[in-house]
């Protein structure tokens, strides 16, 4: 099993679009472990976006993703599920991801790409716990569809 930070971004809850990018997740087959509506703050903000400061975008970063509540979840599968969500996910700048990705269809400008996903299952695992206490998830749940998934 593999699993990924996702952050549906201040832009997605403002703009209604939680359930229906939620929806793409659930539907893919990809299983919950963890989601809770949180607003991070500035010292959460700046470690989770550390490889990026001092960058230009940086502040605009920091203060867009502080500006507003975001949900953030926890998905696992089997290999390759990091993978598979970042496609869905779509390239970072909604005016350059591909139609039928998340950033393609909801969104225009690299600034509001609503959603964030772990890179890597060594990001996946770093992020989940910068984010998520251990009590939070739920890691061994048996879901009942699992073997209409996962042959
Ligand atoms: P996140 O981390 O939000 O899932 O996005 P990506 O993994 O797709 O992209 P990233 O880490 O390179 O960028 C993080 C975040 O910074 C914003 N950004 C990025 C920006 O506003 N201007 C820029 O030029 C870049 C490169 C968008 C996503």
């Amino acid at each position: 099993m593999e699993r990924a930070l996702i952050i549906l971004k201040p832009d997605a809850v403002q703009r209604g679009l939680v359930g229906p990018i939620l929806s793409r997740l659930e539907q893919r087959g990809l299983k919950l472990q963890g989601l809770k509506l949180i607003q991070i703050d500035e010292a959460l903000a700046r470690r989770h976006y550390a490889e990026h400061e001092g960058k230009g975008f940086f502040a605009g970063l920091v203060s867009y993703i502080t500006s507003a509540p975001v949900v953030v979840l926890v998905v696992a599968g089997k290999a390759g599920t990091v993978e598979l969500i970042r496609a869905m996910v779509g390239a970072t700048n909604p005016a350059k991801a591909a139609p039928g990705t998340i950033r393609g269809d909801f969104g225009l400008e690299i600034g509001r790409n609503l959603i964030h996903a772990s890179d890597s299952p060594e990001s996946g695992e770093r992020e989940t716990a910068i984010f998520f206490q251990p009590a939070e998830l739920l890691t061994e749940w048996v879901r009942a569809a699992d073997p209409w998934i996962y042959e």
